[in-house]
């Protein structure tokens, strides 16, 4: 029989202010590691105005956008890449819709029906595509370089 060797994924979760001060972060980590990710990599950090704005600049014409930048700078998050097969869509499907309140009607066993307020105040972040994993993982992470190559400051 042909063996095939499914490639791991990374996705970019963030447990965000109001998930870190309801103290959900340990709930959310237990879920996180019996569902089969890896921990990758983890920061907390409290971000600033810029940071976010630069984050979620796809929303920066929306109208919630203000309330969204004063929202995730409200105080510390937790910045975690998490390591799987399939694991963009897989975290997408454990965290729920985006409005946790509906989240409670129709995802009830969803982290955000679980820690969620409403359609603001979700309490976690998942990337939505490869691409915006890609972007975000490195927006928060520097990556090793390679065994072997020179990282190009080197060349100055
Ligand atoms: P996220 O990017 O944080 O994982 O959330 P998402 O994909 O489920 O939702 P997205 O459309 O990307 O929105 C980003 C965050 O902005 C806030 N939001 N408010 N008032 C509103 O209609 C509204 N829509 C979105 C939420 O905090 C949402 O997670
Ligand atoms: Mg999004």
């Amino acid at each position: 029989a042909n063996v095939y060797l499914v490639e791991k994924e990374r996705t970019l979760a963030i447990v965000k202010p109001d998930g870190v001060s309801g103290n959900y972060t340990s709930s959310i980590r237990k879920i996180i590691l019996d569902s089969g990710f890896n921990i990758q990599r983890e920061v907390t950090l409290h971000l600033d105005e810029d940071s976010v704005r630069r984050f979620y600049a796809e929303h920066s014409t929306k109208s919630f956008y203000p309330r969204l930048v004063k929202y995730m700078t409200s105080g510390p998050v937790l910045i975690m890449i998490l390591q799987k097969v399939n694991a963009i869509a897989d975290w997408r499907a454990l965290i729920g819709p985006t409005d946790a309140q509906k989240a409670r009607m129709t995802h009830p066993d969803s982290i955000r029906a679980m820690c969620g307020e409403d359609i603001e105040q979700n309490c976690v972040h998942g990337s939505d595509s490869v691409e915006s994993a890609a972007r975000e993982i490195s927006f928060f992470f520097t990556e090793p370089s390679p065994e072997g190559t020179t990282p190009e400051h080197d060349e100055l």
